[in-house]
Parts: C-alpha cells; structure tokens; sequence
C-alpha cells in the first residue's frame, strides 16, 4: 500500500516540520518523555543483541553478516500523526496500547540468506517475544517495498520496575535500503510532474534491485559454498 499521507494531513505534517518545539503530547510531557526513555533503553537493549550477534558470526563464518545498524525514536509529530490517522485518541497512554513502532531498529545486511539467519538468531533469544512478522521480501510491497519487519517485546530492567517494551526491527540488504531511502524522500515531495512515471521507475528498479540481491547471494554461495549458509529455519517457519 502506498504510505503517502492522504492530502488533508499534509498541513499537518508541514505545521511539525516547521515547530518540532510544539510537542503534541506537551500537557503531559513528563510521561511523554518517561515514555520515550524507555523506548531508548529498548533500543539500545536490542542493538545490543544485534552487535553481539554480528560479532559472534564474524568469528564463525569469519564474516560480517550486518553490514551497519542505525536507530530511531519516533518523532512526537510522527506520532500524533500516526495515531490520527488510525483514530485513535492523541494521548500518552494511546502510545504504548496502540503503536508498535515507536523504536525503530534498521539493520542493514550484505546478502539475502543474512537477512534470515541474523531475524533467526534474534526472535529465538529466550528475553525476546515476536509478536508479529511481516516478510515484505518474499511478498514485496506493490510498489517494490522489500525489506523484513519484525516487531519484538524485550523485557528491559529499569532503577524499580521491569517493563516489556516494544521494537520495530527492520532488516533489508544495502540494495534493498538505498531503494527504500529513495522511496522515502519522493513520500514527502508532493510536486513531482508525473508521479505515475516516477512510481513505475522506482519499481522497476526495485526488480532490478531483487535480481541483483539473488546474483550476489548466488555469488557468495560460490565462494563460501552452501555448507556455510547458516539455517534458514526462520525463513520456512515464517
Ligand atoms: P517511518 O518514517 O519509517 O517511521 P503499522 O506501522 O504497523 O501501523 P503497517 O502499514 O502495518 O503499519 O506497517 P508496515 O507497512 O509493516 O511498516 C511500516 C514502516 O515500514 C514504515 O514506517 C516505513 O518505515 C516502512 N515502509 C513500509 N512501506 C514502505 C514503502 O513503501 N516505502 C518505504 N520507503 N518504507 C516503507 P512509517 O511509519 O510509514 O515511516
């Protein structure tokens, strides 16, 4: 589906550009900001994972698997705007009962087949609760959106209490993220001069792009054979 903002709200995306200092949540911004921490700890708790992952395959396979990880906490405006648009009252508590991508996680791998087995070996971690799956690779987007989406619960242990908290983890090969990136910056340009030409370029080079990710795992299967392919447990469950 296309995640272009429906023309109504685009003043109000403008309005946030413009004065990020008017937080939506500004009445109740210590709990907004509580809120936020805690999703930064999350974050941080999970990169972890990750990292101790990426190093552990580096000694393995001597490989890295993960190519880079980058964060984020989403915007207050992005918020609000997200859950307007699912009609959900804009309050602190809507937050955390309503979205589940508050902390993002994107993790960019070199091949196919790491995509897999770095997803594998973070969901099967006893601390780590999936809570939901979305294969965009294997059923790509309409518009050629690939990439594959898991939202985790991790346990994270503050100063007197312990609290599930959710994450978003996407993981996408570098192709795949130079796509999306693209993709993402022609979401906000609402000017362009022909808007159909633009989409069937991007997809087809979105197809270009899955060729090219299938030549280069097909590439790395030749040179480090199939027998050091880590399982592709994950990928048949899911
Ligand atoms: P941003 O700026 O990344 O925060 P949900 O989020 O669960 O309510 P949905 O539709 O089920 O909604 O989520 P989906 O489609 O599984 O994932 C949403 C996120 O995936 C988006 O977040 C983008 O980061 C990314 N994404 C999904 N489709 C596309 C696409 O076509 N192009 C690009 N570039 N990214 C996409 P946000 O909140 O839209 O944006």
């Amino acid at each position: 589906m296309d995640k272009r903002p429906e023309k109504k709200e685009i003043s109000d995306y403008v309005d946030a550009l413009l004065y990020p200092e008017q937080n939506p949540f500004q009445t109740d911004i210590a709990k907004f900001e509580e809120l936020m921490m805690m999703y930064s700890c999350a974050i941080k708790e999970v990169q972890t994972k990750l990292e101790v992952l990426n190093t552990d395959f580096s000694v393995r396979y001597k490989r890295n698997p993960i190519e880079f990880i980058t964060s984020r906490i989403k915007r207050p405006a992005s918020i609000a705007l997200k859950l307007k648009s699912k009609n959900i009252p804009i309050s602190v508590k809507s937050i955390k009962d309503n979205l589940n991508d508050v902390a993002g996680i994107r993790v960019i791998c070199s091949f196919l087949d790491d995509i897999y087995a770095v997803a594998e070996r973070l969901v099967r971690q006893d601390d780590i609760t999936l809570i939901d799956a979305k294969d965009y690779i294997r059923h790509p987007k309409p518009n050629g959106y690939r990439s594959l989406h898991l939202i985790v619960d991790i346990p994270v242990f503050f100063a007197d209490h312990t609290r599930d908290m959710r994450v978003e983890v996407q993981i996408r090969t570098i192709a795949m993220d130079f796509w999306a990136s693209l993709d993402h910056q022609l979401k906000y340009k609402h000017d362009i001069k022909e808007p159909e030409e633009v989409t069937k370029a991007l997809k087809k080079c979105a197809d270009t792009i899955a060729q090219t990710d299938l030549d280069m795992q097909s590439i790395k299967n030749s040179i480090y054979g199939e027998e050091k392919q880590p399982s592709k447990k994950f990928e048949d469950n899911l």
